[in-house]
């Protein structure tokens, strides 16, 4: 048997939020808590989160931070909580359900199935005979920013941006962790770096053979998003940073 906590990132998700799908996803998966982080939230997305730990007697729980710190540092303080607890697996899933909590299942297999494996990352892969329902705008968008992560990384990732991702528990991931991430807004890239400079330097499994990319069956952009289009241009900077920082590609290279 194994456990699983999911940390739920979450700013102003009052009007998003959709309590009974948590509600009845925990009730049908008795291995799995959530952790919802509750971002400095100023409207009632508090309310509405201590609801559902109280329904849920504590499966559902709620942490808070003072101030607004953005998704990266409210999905690192998460993650620390949760990998503190010693899950089999822990990770992160938007607060919106555009990945159903559905899909968590076919993640644990991913790595219930292959001990090599670290982290199974969500892939929104427009494939016939799955539902993948995003605004061309935004596809093409994601795709160029994608396809960038990825040459900067040096790795053959398709999608490092979707919001599911799930790890083995474990020392490894707590240190990717550990640190404050440079980049708010696109520190799952980072989290990828991290983990190459972490083989470079200290060994262990190629980054390639860690890393398993799920192709979701459905995935639906739920409207009001809190990425903007000026976010692009920030996002393509921290790339920038985080290849300065980071430098994978040589790591890659030399490792
Ligand atoms: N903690 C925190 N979470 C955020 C912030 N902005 C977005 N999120 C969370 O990030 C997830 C995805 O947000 P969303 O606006 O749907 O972004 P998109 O799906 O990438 O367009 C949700 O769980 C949001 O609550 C923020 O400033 N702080
Ligand atoms: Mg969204």
């Amino acid at each position: 048997v194994h456990e699983t906590i999911l940390v739920v990132p979450c700013y102003n998700e009052a009007g998003r939020l959709r309590p009974e799908r948590f509600e009845d996803f925990l009730t049908s998966s008795p291995h799995v808590r959530i952790l919802a982080i509750d971002d400095g939230s100023t409207d009632r997305t508090p309310d509405l989160l201590r609801e559902l730990e109280k329904r849920t007697h504590g499966r559902f729980f709620v942490q808070r931070l003072a101030q607004n710190s953005g998704k990266a540092e409210a999905v690192r303080q998460g993650m620390r909580t949760a990998l503190a607890e010693h899950p089999t697996y822990a990770g992160y899933w938007d607060a919106d359900l555009a990945t159903p909590l559905e899909a968590l299942a076919d993640f644990e297999r991913v790595l219930g199935d292959r001990d090599h494996l670290l982290l199974a990352l969500g892939s929104r892969v427009l494939l016939m005979g799955r539902t993948i329902h995003r605004s061309p705008l935004r596809h093409y968008v994601g795709r160029v920013f994608a396809t960038a992560a990825s040459l900067m990384l040096g790795l053959p990732v398709y999608d490092t941006q979707c919001g599911a991702k799930l790890f083995r528990g474990g020392e490894e991931t707590e240190r990717l962790f550990a640190e404050p991430f440079l980049s708010s807004w696109v520190f799952d890239v980072e989290v990828l770096a991290r983990l190459v400079e972490l083989r470079a330097t200290e060994g262990g499994d190629r980054v390639e053979d860690s890393l398993y990319e799920l192709p979701l069956r459905s995935w639906h952009d739920v409207p009001g998003s809190k990425v903007r289009p000026r976010d692009f241009a920030r996002a393509l900077r921290d790339l920038a940073r985080i290849h300065r920082r980071y430098r994978p590609r040589a790591r890659l290279r030399r490792g």
